[in-house]
């Protein structure tokens, strides 16, 4: 990463959000805790900066995070042309990939002037006249700390809660590879800030539904190993969803559960939609699976990444296997 352009982009970036005064905050479809917890918190912190912010998310907010949204909930799609013709810019977090703005890529291309990007991920699409794309970062989250930061908005408690959402989602609680330094100093000044880092834990992980337990069940009663225990892999059918009563956005972080085992390198989730089957990949070190879901018209990140497949649940997984199997030989 060429360091200049990079800084070069942050100013951009933060010159844009000086200028603007009417902000529309976006985040990718299928939304986790990173890209909901930024534009919630810029949201939260533009009015004392004398900006007015409106959120939208292409699809819709999984339950476990609609606590970020206490007053007004997030647009959708459709709200999209209007929105962002009363906005003067657009600011994408935690994507830059057209393929995850489902529903939104032909009406953001024709507002690409005043669209600004602030992303970790990989692929990087033409989607904002500014980008600043920082792959180091651990989340999109520290990097929206950044932007605040030399904006000098006002961090509140408010502002402070759900950018720690963003960061501890993407670091699963600062367990993975990606907490470093850079995240641990974001996150202590969120602390600093009035963040209650227990509460943010309960609220997040301690509230499933008994419906989700049971979908865990199946998902683990579902789970095969392959390629001499390096590979594991996990199914959830339509009828899992109808049998439990659990909903689709319950899916979330179920893959990790594979990653307890010592000799899984990686592991794939495999859930059953309408017309199409919906792939996570997760990763130790050594093993690509942003390489492996590129293979199959998805991205992400080097050890988390998924993609969208229309095939049999079954004749995909023993493609995605056989995908697996030069990866998993080095390893
Ligand atoms: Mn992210």
């Amino acid at each position: 990463m060429c360091v200049k352009s990079s800084n070069d982009a942050f100013r951009a970036v933060v010159e844009s959000l000086v200028r603007s005064s009417n902000l529309l905050l976006v985040t990718h479809a299928r939304a986790d805790g990173d890209g909901l917890g930024v534009i919630a918190a810029l949201e939260r912190a533009a009015p004392a900066a004398g900006k007015k912010a409106r959120v939208l998310v292409p699809d819709n907010v999984p339950q476990r995070y609609t606590f970020l949204f206490p007053e007004t909930p997030p647009a959708d799609a459709e709200s999209f042309e209007t929105l962002a013709g009363a906005a003067d810019v657009i600011l994408v977090a935690d994507t830059c990939a057209f393929e995850q703005l489902d529903g939104i890529g032909d009406g953001l291309r024709k507002c690409r002037e005043k669209t600004v990007v602030i992303d970790h991920h990989l692929t990087i699409d033409d989607v904002g006249a500014v980008q600043w794309s920082d792959t180091s970062a651990a989340a999109t989250g520290v990097m929206a700390l950044e932007i605040l930061d030399a904006l000098g908005w006002d961090i509140t408690a408010e502002v402070a809660e759900p950018l720690f959402v963003a960061i501890t989602s993407d670091t699963g609680w600062f367990r993975f590879a990606n907490t470093d330094a850079r995240t641990l100093r974001a996150a202590a000044k969120l602390l600093e800030a009035g963040a209650r880092a227990g509460a943010i834990f309960t609220r997040l992980f301690q509230t499933d539904r008994p419906e989700r337990l049971a979908l865990l069940e199946r998902v683990l009663r579902s789970l095969r190993l392959h390629h001499d225990g390096k590979l594991a892999m996990m199914k959830i059918r339509k009828l899992d969803f109808d049998e439990t009563g659990a909903r689709p956005d319950e899916t979330e972080n179920l893959i990790n559960e594979a990653m307890r085992m010592e000799k899984v390198r990686a592991a794939v989730m495999l859930v059953e939609n309408t017309g199409c089957v919906r792939v996570s990949l997760r990763s130790r070190e050594g093993v690509d699976v942003a390489k492996i879901a590129q293979g199959f018209g998805g991205g992400g990140h080097a050890r988390a990444a998924g993609c969208r497949v229309s095939d049999d649940i079954d004749t995909l997984a023993k493609r995605l296997v056989q995908a697996f199997q030069g990866a998993l030989q080095k390893n």
